[in-house]
This record gives C-alpha cells, structure tokens and sequence, in this order.
C-alpha cells in the first residue's frame, strides 16, 4: 500500500509541551494561523490521558488546516484521528505501525548510513535524518551533520526531513544538501513571536529554492 505523502510545505514543526509550557495551545494556534501545514506533537513526559487530552485539542485546532501527526505513539496517534505517526529507531516497527495505522502517514528517524538503508526498503512516507546540528533537545546523541543528507540523497528517493539545530541561520544549507523538508523544535518555541518566525523560515527556504533553481 501506497503511504500518503506529506504535504508540499517545508516545514516539518514540531510543538513539545516542555518546551512551552506558557498557553502551549496558544503558540499551536499561532503556528497553525500563520500557515503551518504539518504539525508534529511530541510530549515525552505526559502521562497517555495527558497526552490524549492535549492532543485532541490540537486535532481540533489542525482540523482542515494542517496535518496532525503523533511523535513515537502509534496507540495514541490511533485514539486521536491524527494523520500520521512519526517513529524513532526504539518505537514499534514499521510493519506494525501499518497494520494498526493503516494508510497514514509514517516516518521514521533514522541516524545513521544503516537506518537509512533499512528504512528505504520499509515504503515510508519520509525518513528523517538527524540530529544535523548540535541540539539541546538530543544531547545524546551525535550530531551527524550536512553529509549524510547528501549521502542519503544519493541513495534514497523518500522524501527526506532533516531535523536538529536547524533555525534562520543554517536552514538553507539543509535545504541545499538535499533535504525536501526541515523539522524544527526550539526555533520556534524559543520565538517570542513564533508566527513571524514561521514565515521568516519559510521565505529563506524559498529563496534558497528559488537560486538554486
Ligand atoms: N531528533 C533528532 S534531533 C531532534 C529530534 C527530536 C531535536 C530537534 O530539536 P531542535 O530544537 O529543532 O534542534
Ligand atoms: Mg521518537
């Protein structure tokens, strides 16, 4: 079975309840208001009736603007009518995220030459690649840098979202090296004014596609 794509948009934004703890939902409407047409929940300190109650107002925000999709929560991406689910090496396995999950979207992160070339063979909506740049958010791990998003390019035809420190200053160069989108976490949660800095992100993205072409 064919997985639905991601929207044609290039950004990948991911909202972290931890990150904002301050009207969490108003900085989701602001994003959703000022175009943004995925929205990734990941909350990896709620407890499940958190997360489902968080998560269904944010089904009700993104309702017929914007996709919806669950970071690492098959289950909950279920309960909560979202429109994909986004997997990391240590979640469910693809093959049964589908059963469950049927004809939804589903990404898989990967960090490495090997989890690329796991996924590619996996019939994934996108595979993302990660972290690029330093980042707080994944301190454990190493970043992996602009290099294996050419390298996958080479390999790969999935759509590839790159994610990990990528903000105004270096979202073009992901963009150049091959990526088709970029996920972002703290940019915009770290924004005082998040809707501008969506816009702003998008348009350096544009012009980056624009000379390149
Ligand atoms: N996976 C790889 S890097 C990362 C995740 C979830 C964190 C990205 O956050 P930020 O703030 O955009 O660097
Ligand atoms: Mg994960």
């Amino acid at each position: 079975m064919i997985l639905p794509p991601l929207p044609d948009y290039p950004l990948n934004v991911m909202v972290d309840s931890d990150l904002r703890k301050k009207n969490f939902l108003s900085f989701v409407e602001e994003l959703v208001e000022n175009g943004a047409k995925i929205i990734q929940l990941r909350a990896k300190n709620l407890a499940d009736k958190d997360f489902y109650s968080l998560g269904k107002k944010i089904r009700k925000i993104t309702k017929g603007k914007s996709i919806f999709i669950i970071n690492d929560r098959v289950d909950l991406a279920i309960s909560l009518d979202a429109d994909g689910v986004h997997l990391g090496q240590d979640d469910l396995p693809i093959g049964e995220a589908k059963k469950f999950f049927p004809g939804r979207i589903i990404g898989i992160s990967c960090h490495n030459e090997k989890d690329i070339f796991v996924a590619k063979k996996q019939n994934v909506s996108y595979i993302s690649i990660g972290p690029i740049f330093e980042t707080k958010i994944k301190r454990t791990k190493k970043s992996v840098g602009l290099e294996l998003i050419k390298k996958a390019r080479k390999e790969v035809n999935l759509p590839i979202v790159a994610i990990g420190g990528i903000g105004e200053e270096n979202i073009r160069e992901v963009f150049r090296s091959g990526a088709d989108y970029a996920a972002v976490i703290s940019s915009l949660a770290e924004s005082e004014e998040p809707g501008k800095k969506l816009k702003k992100l998008v348009r350096k993205v544009k012009d980056e596609i624009a000379t390149s072409a």
